[in-house]
């Protein structure tokens, strides 16, 4: 599954690479840089083009959590992000705000920079797993080091793992999904590319393969 995470900061251009890249691409995360400078309803209007989920990285006391929650799942959107490190309390806000909507929610564990090393690595088993017990859908997990992808599927199995970090930030398709993801998230080499259709459509592609590839090998261990 390609998620198509849209930080671009005009609107027009937001609406067009959304457009032009609809056919493969599952969801568009949108985050601060284009709400922040196309307004809050931009979501609602990518939300017509494909699910849209909000990376706003929630983290805060309950009460604003889930105040910010609502506010979007109002918007149309189908899923939120919030940060893990901030504890139960708030994650468990922002599971109720989201279950009022039929929405999910998903989890930080750490960060894909080199700075998700530096704090959250060592919680980021922990927050998996409480994720996990308050309900959460799934968990968002570094593409750029696969081995911590497998560390926090085994840490929480019932959880879905989107992937940010392919592209720009060097992550591979192949080794994220070898080491388990359920998708991956592409901004900068899909919206910055000279043809933003076609390279969803290559990302599109290589997921196919990789899946097929994936699936052959575990159909001959069985
Ligand atoms: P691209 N993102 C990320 N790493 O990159 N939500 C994380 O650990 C995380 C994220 C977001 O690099 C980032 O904010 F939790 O251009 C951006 O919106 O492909 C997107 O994923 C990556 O964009």
């Amino acid at each position: 599954m390609l998620i198509l995470a849209l930080d671009v900061v005009d609107h027009e251009r937001a609406l067009k690479v959304a457009k032009d890249t609809a056919e493969f691409v599952s969801a568009i995360k949108v985050n601060y840089p284009l709400v922040l400078t196309a307004g809050v309803d931009v979501i609602s209007e990518l939300s017509e083009i494909r699910p849209v989920i909000a990376d706003f990285k929630i983290a805060d006391i309950p009460y604003t959590s889930g105040l910010i929650a609502k506010i979007v799942f109002e918007k149309g959107v189908r899923a939120v992000i919030a940060h893990g490190f901030v504890g139960r309390d708030t994650l468990q806000e922002v599971r109720r705000v989201a279950s009022d909507y039929d929405g999910e929610v998903y989890v930080v564990t750490e960060l894909s920079s080199t700075g998700g090393k530096e704090f959250m690595s060592e919680h980021a088993l922990e927050i998996a797993k409480l994720a996990e017990s308050v309900g959460c859908d799934g968990l968002i997990a570094p593409a750029t080091r696969p081995d911590r992808i497998r560390a926090v599927k085994s840490a929480a199995p019932s959880l879905k793992v989107l992937c940010p970090g392919v592209g720009a930030q060097g992550g591979s398709v192949e080794d994220v999904m070898k080491a388990g993801a359920d998708a991956i998230i592409v901004g900068r080499a899909i919206y910055n590319s000279p043809d933003p259709r076609e390279s969803a459509r290559r990302y599109f592609e290589e997921l196919r393969s990789v899946r097929e590839k994936i699936d052959r090998k575990d159909g001959k261990a069985n």
